[in-house]
């Protein structure tokens, strides 16, 4: 019986000397040993009463022991269930209570304000911190270092991710074995990721980017990882010089152009530089290539869908283009209204099938009709078109949607905390260009006659409840909202209102 992805991107390391890991002091840690980490940490998942498709909640900090938690969860079999850090215990909340986890981990530093949510939904609770101590760590040490690999099907759920809706609270994207391989093999393939190759990985790896598109695809072509807690500007160069690629998104890009020390020299040993999860400006684009001679790589993808389209590794990389679909996977322009095929050069909402799309959110088959098409093809809420070389462009959003640093924000969650307050009548949550973060989430709010609601007040409050990339950046209190004949809130006016407010070098 066989094990799809833990077959193609652990199994075949098995034994090899060969170095995976690099972390930024330079220590080493061999395939071999990651794998024995692997099944020690495998062990422990049983032990804490995880069984095949139990679901393992993990929000802890960027290490080596998180990443084998990952491995270990494709080898027990069980689902994997990354959560970004910054998420309050009351987000967290609501994600354990919708999936159920038969395991939580934890950093040390959440096991108090965790353990009553934990023990209400029948979930274990464990630790790791970010040097990868904590009970998980110590329960799995005393462990054996061979596991047998539980046998999953190739439709088996691998892992979910959650995902803000654009109504209502976050959905779990539920993927599966299939989806993450058949994504994985296709990017090694078509930007051509060797054994030779060393990546230099800052992502977080609670998301697709950093964890199914590097790791994976560093797995399956065997290669190493330089693998830093988080993007720091002057690490990562200094660091760049010992790897042959990076992937980022495109503050990454606007940071590294910000610094006089990142030099051509200094990106010269580097043979492909990829930007996605935000638009990467023409701009920032056309400077690099100045700075560096390179040019960025684009791609795009989504939670749901993995990766759905790349500029071409030979061949010219557009700017403003996320090139074309990858191997395997068909993209069609349709009608945000009617759902008509549209053709080239016409503008509408991007949708895609293939091999990589997911099968649904957890628990919500009432979405399915909204969210696919009858011929099952997804849709993504993104408006693009084709032109005439079948580049596909991404031109806007159909959802309300704002991308701040690569982290989404679903303005709809920020509305609905803000309206809650007392003294406030109402809000509108948009997302205006900023000069780090690519676009920032900004507030404006109405308050009622007589009432000492003011942005300061607002600011506090929010921050104990949402995860502080959601939180405005900015609050405007308004005397009302912009409104159109039928009453519906004119966020293009208020964007183009406050489109200056964060103008100067990184203003938070
Ligand atoms: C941190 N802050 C942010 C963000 N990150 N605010 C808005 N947007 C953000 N992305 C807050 C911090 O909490 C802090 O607030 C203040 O902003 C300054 O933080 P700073 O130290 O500058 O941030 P950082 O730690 O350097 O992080 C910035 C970052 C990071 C490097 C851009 O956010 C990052 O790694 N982003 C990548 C996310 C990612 O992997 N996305 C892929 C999703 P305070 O001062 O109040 O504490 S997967 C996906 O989208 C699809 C599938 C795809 O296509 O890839
Ligand atoms: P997420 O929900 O975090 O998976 O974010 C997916 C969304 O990120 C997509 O629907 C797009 O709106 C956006 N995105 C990803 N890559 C790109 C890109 N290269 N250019 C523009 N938007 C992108």
């Amino acid at each position: 019986m066989a094990n799809p992805l833990f077959d193609a991107l652990l199994a075949p390391h098995t034994g090899k000397q060969d170095t995976f890991l690099i972390a930024a002091d330079g220590t080493q840690t061999s395939y071999d040993g990651f794998l024995k980490d692997i099944a020690r940490m495998a062990h422990a998942l049983v032990a804490c009463g995880v069984k095949p498709g139990s679901r393992v909640a993990v929000q802890v900090e960027k290490s080596h022991a998180a990443l084998a938690l990952y491995g270990a969860c494709l080898q027990a079999g069980a689902v994997f269930l990354p959560l970004n850090t910054a998420y309050t215990s009351a987000e967290v909340a609501y994600f354990v209570a919708d999936a159920e986890p038969a395991l939580v981990v934890s950093d040390p530093s959440a096991r108090d304000t965790l353990a009553s949510c934990a023990k209400a939904h029948h979930a274990r609770l464990e630790c790791l911190d970010r040097d990868g101590k904590g009970s998980l760590a110590d329960l799995a040490e005393r462990m054996s270092d061979t596991f047998q690999a539980i046998p999953r099907e190739i439709d088996d759920t691998a892992a979910i991710l959650y995902t803000s809706g654009t109504t209502g609270r976050s959905k779990g994207a539920v993927l599966s074995h299939g989806n993450l391989l058949s994504n994985a093999l296709a990017l090694r393939d078509i930007w051509r990721f060797t054994s030779a190759d060393r990546l230099l990985h800052a992502l977080p790896i609670f998301h697709v980017h950093g964890l199914f598109v590097a790791t994976n695809v560093m797995l399956t072509a065997g290669g190493s990882m330089i693998f830093l807690p988080r993007f720091d500007v002057g690490q990562v160069i200094s660091l760049l010089p010992s790897a042959t690629a990076m992937m980022g998104v495109p503050t990454f890009y606007t940071r590294l152009l910000g610094s006089e020390a990142f030099t051509r020299e200094c990106a010269s040993t580097i043979r492909l530089f990829v930007s996605g999860s935000a638009p990467l400006l023409p701009a920032t684009f056309a400077e690099f290539e100045a700075r560096t001679g390179q040019r960025i790589l684009e791609r795009y993808g989504m939670t749901e869908t993995g990766m759905i389209t790349s500029n071409p590794y030979e061949g010219e990389r557009r700017a403003g283009a996320v090139g074309f679909p990858l191997p395997g996977v068909s993209v069609r322009i349709g009608d945000p209204q009617t759902g008509a095929i549209l053709p080239r050069g016409k503008t509408g909402v991007i949708e895609v099938s293939g091999p990589n799309v997911f099968s649904g959110y957890w628990r919500r088959p009432d979405l399915r009709d909204s969210e696919f098409r009858a011929d099952g093809y997804f849709i993504t809420g993104d408006l693009g078109l084709i032109d005439a070389d079948g580049y596909v462009f991404i031109v806007g959003r159909a959802k309300d949607l704002i991308i701040s640093g690569g982290l989404n924000v679903y303005p709809k969650e920020v509305e609905t905390l803000i309206d809650g307050l007392e003294g406030v009548v109402e809000s509108a949550v948009f997302g205006v260009p900023h000069p780090d973060f690519g676009e920032a989430v900004m507030a404006a709010v109405v308050v009622a006659p007589g009432s000492d609601m003011n942005a300061e007040r607002i600011k506090v409050v929010l921050a104990g409840q949402l995860a502080s990339f959601k939180l405005p950046k900015a609050i405007a209190v308004v005397e009302e909202l912009p409104r159109n004949t039928m009453g519906k809130v004119q966020k293009n006016a208020l964007r183009e209102i406050y489109k200056d407010a964060f103008q100067g070098p990184a203003n938070n």
